[in-house]
């Protein structure tokens, strides 16, 4: 085959552009232990640092001594707060517009907490060294529960005491952290009212973490002569790190350069500032020598950005035949002992207020309250979308409840309430503008894949046979469909400490048709590398295996805020596109000046221009990119390069269909996954394989959440689920198949349609497992129950119900 007689078919398969599953590039290191991890790095003279962190969940420190600790050889620096306070940085600025503690300053507020930072010459004589750190501890009362702590006198943050006023508005109470209200609250007062049925519930989604196999980690290395800070680390921003640490630290930004190297899963554990970063820095400053700091299983779940924590009272008004007129919600949200939740500025509850869902509600009001307790701060992670987890839990709980209040078919009140097809653009009563969707084409294939008749008459048999004593399993029938919004986002809405919510992709074309691009983004393990090189591949021309593609280094990537809320694609990929858009344009006129036509009469076809008419006479991308360097067209600037900055002009709104059929044990409770269904509509699709493999990883992560994964502490603030022991966290061996599907429903506004799917999977796949164990007591009384859904817990509905004889 050559150039001229391949097909164009043949051509575009070459490239491996978008539409393939081009197997992931990445892996062929990664599967040979070849990765490039923070722990990895080893620099010349290197400290370790580790933590002193508090046993008690509330406490005042009473008196620190290092002495001890300072004796033992090798340990080079233990810092405290009183070390830091000369500099400013004992305490930090949190993304959620309040302030954390970098070490304890007179009180702890959570147990793990960091207390002190011990530097050592390696890993073991630190963590010898820092438990013989004799701390003094008084111990104060425990607040675990946000609706105790709203009604308590103790004052978790006495550095507050008096202020009224919050990051986001008055603050009610001195453990209130904000009111956040969307919608109309009359209004909705109002149909709640009048309503012929209106379901009230509590939906509580317990506190989990995302507990990426690696943990949060960096080093930090300043080099006194150049007066340059190198900062190693699990960023999943590294650009807004930069900017943070030259904001919070004083040093000039040029003269800090952030390194992401491989991560190995970040899952939104790894978006917000610890105060290990802090410390590094400081004592790399302090010491004059580079400083790691790699967190232990322990210590990354019980003081790192959790998930969760999110009681929801919902209302849901519906007619007597179904059709939903109204939507209450308020939300008590536990923040733990500080408001370090990673949301952009204006939305402290996220986007919660896409509660509305999949469906068309005309009326809907939100309000969350954020809670101090002693719990760990964090909040916004693990494939959540900012809070869209919590959202589509609520709705499709609620759909649920209503459905048994109306005595309905939960998959038919779905269907008479979706948003129909002809009515996107859909503005939403909490403030949305949802791009498009096909919500009917999904459930129907969805319904469809599964036999949901069939299931059906089989539960009605399984009914039968138990009330008969022929069975003790019931069967389950988990509906979902969920709509996800991604893509933050419009610079107009969407900052993160004033940086606006962009991204970017810079692209340069070497002359002999390679090229190498540079974003604003970071894989954890999502496979750029593989997904932005196909699409360049499509706009351009120039096959993927010829494109190299790197994040991750602030001193080369263009500034982009980084990736979580399954934003790459959406933003970073509409950069792509567009950057390679504006290449494409230089190599038309390049191509017509050497096919002697005017740019006008040449046309693009998969990897080259051709002359309209005469297909045989044409430039392909790789004569272009030569000529660019050397023949280009006289007064034109030589080379072929392109950067793009991206700010898109809404979020894309992603969405599914997923079904779980599951069997239930009601003498042991243990259950099992049947079927699993899942359809995804993610718009235009970059690398099915690739996206089969965020579905799959999202709804493990999902049948975690849902079945039995839970930070949970005890009344005295004490982490009890703080090693994986005891966090549950699947294997191969629980991990049941799932039968992936799709409909293709390209967002209107991103210049190649796609839509974010990262997420996707576990905000969907979360209420499909959690309703497939409520649908499978609902004939038997259940109504609400709260996740997890363990043996123990699914034992006790069980036995709620009566029916241990
Ligand atoms: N993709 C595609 N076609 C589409 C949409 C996406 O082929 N229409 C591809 C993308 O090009 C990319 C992957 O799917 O390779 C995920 O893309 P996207 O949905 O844009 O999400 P991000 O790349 O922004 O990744 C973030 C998202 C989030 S927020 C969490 S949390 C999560 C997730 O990704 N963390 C992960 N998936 C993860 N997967 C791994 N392995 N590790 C993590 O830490
Ligand atoms: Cu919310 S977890 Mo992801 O956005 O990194």
């Amino acid at each position: 085959m050559n150039e001229q007689t391949m097909t164009p078919g043949e051509r575009a398969a070459n490239l491996k552009g978008m539409g393939s599953s081009r197997k992931r590039v990445e892996d062929v290191r990664f599967t040979q232990g070849k990765g490039n991890y923070v722990d990895d790095i080893k620099l010349d003279g290197m400290l370790f640092g580790a933590f002193v962190r508090s046993p008690y969940a509330h406490a005042r420190v009473v008196n620190v001594n290092k002495e001890a600790a300072l004796a033992v050889p090798g340990v080079v620096a233990v810092l405290t707060a009183e070390d830091l306070a000369p500099l400013g940085l004992h305490w930090m600025p949190t993304l959620a517009g309040d302030k954390q503690m970098v070490l304890a300053d007179g009180k702890v507020l959570f147990q793990g907490q960091e207390v002190a930072y011990v530097v050592a010459e390696n890993r073991y004589i630190a963590a010898d060294a820092a438990e013989l750190v004799e701390v003094d501890y008084e111990e104060l009362p425990v607040l675990t529960d946000p609706f105790e702590a709203l009604k308590s006198d103790v004052v978790l943050r006495e550095d507050l005491a008096g202020q009224t006023e919050g990051a986001h508005g008055p603050r009610k109470h001195h453990n209130h952290i904000f009111t956040w209200e969307q919608g109309d609250k009359d209004a909705t007062e109002a149909v709640l009212g009048e309503a012929d049925v209106v379901a009230e519930e509590m939906v509580y989604y317990h506190r989990t973490h995302p507990c990426p196999l690696e943990t949060c980690g960096c080093v930090a290395s300043m080099d006194k002569v150049t007066g340059k800070l190198t900062l190693y680390g699990t960023f999943q921003a590294p650009h807004a790190i930069r900017t943070v640490v030259s904001l919070i630290s004083g040093l000039a930004e040029h003269n800090i350069r952030v390194i992401s190297p491989d991560i190995g899963g970040g899952f939104g554990n790894k978006v917000g500032a610890y105060a290990g970063y802090v410390c590094s820095v400081v004592a790399s400053i302090v010491t004059g020598q580079p400083v790691k700091w790699v967190e232990n299983r322990m210590e990354n779940l019980m003081s790192t950005a959790f998930a969760r924590d999110y009681w929801m009272q919902g209302k849901i008004a519906a007619t007597k035949d179904g059709k939903i007129t109204g939507l209450w919600c308020h939300t008590t949200a536990d923040h733990g002992g500080f408001d370090a939740c990673a949301d952009p500025t204006k939305f402290p509850a996220g986007f919660m207020n896409i509660c509305t869902g999949s469906y068309d509600i005309p009326t809907a009001y939100l309000a969350v309250d954020g809670v101090y307790t002693n719990k760990a701060p964090g909040g916004v992670a693990y494939r959540c979308s900012f809070r869209v987890t919590e959202a589509a839990y609520f709705i499709e709980r609620m759909i649920e409840v209503l459905a048994i209040k109306l005595n309905m078919d939960a998959a038919e009140l779905r269907r008479i309430n979706f948003i129909r097809k002809d009515q996107f653009p859909y503005q939403s009563a909490l403030g949305w503008e949802y791009d498009s969707g096909d919500y009917h084409t999904a459930w129907d294939k969805a319904l469809k894949a599964v036999d949901y008749e069939g299931l059906r008459a089989e539960q009605a048999q399984r009914i039968e046979d138990f009330k008969a004593g022929r069975t003790r399993k019931l069967l389950g029938v988990g509906l979902t469909h969920f709509t996800e919004i991604v893509g933050a986002g419009p610079v107009k809405n969407c900052d993160i400490l004033g940086l606006g919510m962009f991204d970017s992709c810079e692209i340069r074309i070497h002359p002999t048709g390679s090229a190498i691009a540079r974003l604003g983004t970071i894989s954890q393990g999502q496979g750029h590398a593989t997904t932005f090189a196909q699409i360049i591949a499509s706009e351009i021309g120039l096959p993927a295996d010829d494109i190299t593609l790197e994040e991750g280094d602030t001193d080369t990537a263009p500034y982009g805020l980084g990736t979580y809320g399954s934003r790459s694609t959406p933003v970073a990929g509409a950069a792509t596109a567009m950057a390679a858009r504006k290449i494409r344009a230089k190599a038309q006129m390049i191509a017509a000046y050497l096919l002697e036509v005017h740019d006008d009469d040449v046309e693009w076809d998969v990897d080259r221009f051709s002359v309209k008419g005469a297909p045989e006479r044409f430039k392909t991308m790789k004569e272009i990119a030569f000529a660019a360097y050397n023949q280009a067209i006289p007064g034109l600037e030589p080379g072929l390069e392109a950067v793009s900055y991206y700010d898109p002009p809404n979020m894309t709104y992603p969405f599914g269909a997923y079904i779980c059929v599951m069997e239930i044990d009601v003498d042991t409770g243990e259950w099992e996954v049947r079927q699993f269904y899942a359809l995804d509509d993610c718009g235009t699709r970059i690398n099915p394989m690739i996206i089969e493999g965020q579905v799959h990883g999202g709804v493990t992560e999902a049948l975690a959440i849902a079945m039995g994964q839970e930070i949970a502490y005890d009344e005295m603030g004490n982490v009890k689920t703080g090693t994986l022991m005891d966090f549950f966290l699947p294997t191969a061996w629980e991990t049941p198949n799932y039968t992936t599907d799709h409909t293709v429903t390209p967002s209107p506004h991103h210049p190649i349609g796609a839509k974010g799917v990262g997420e996707s999977p576990n905000v969907g796949g979360v209420p499909a497992f959690s309703n497939a164990v409520h649908d499978a007591f609902r004939p038997f009384g259940l109504v609400q129950s709260h996740m997890p859904h363990d043996h123990w817990r699914i034992w006790k509905i069980a036995n709620g119900l009566g029916m241990h004889g």
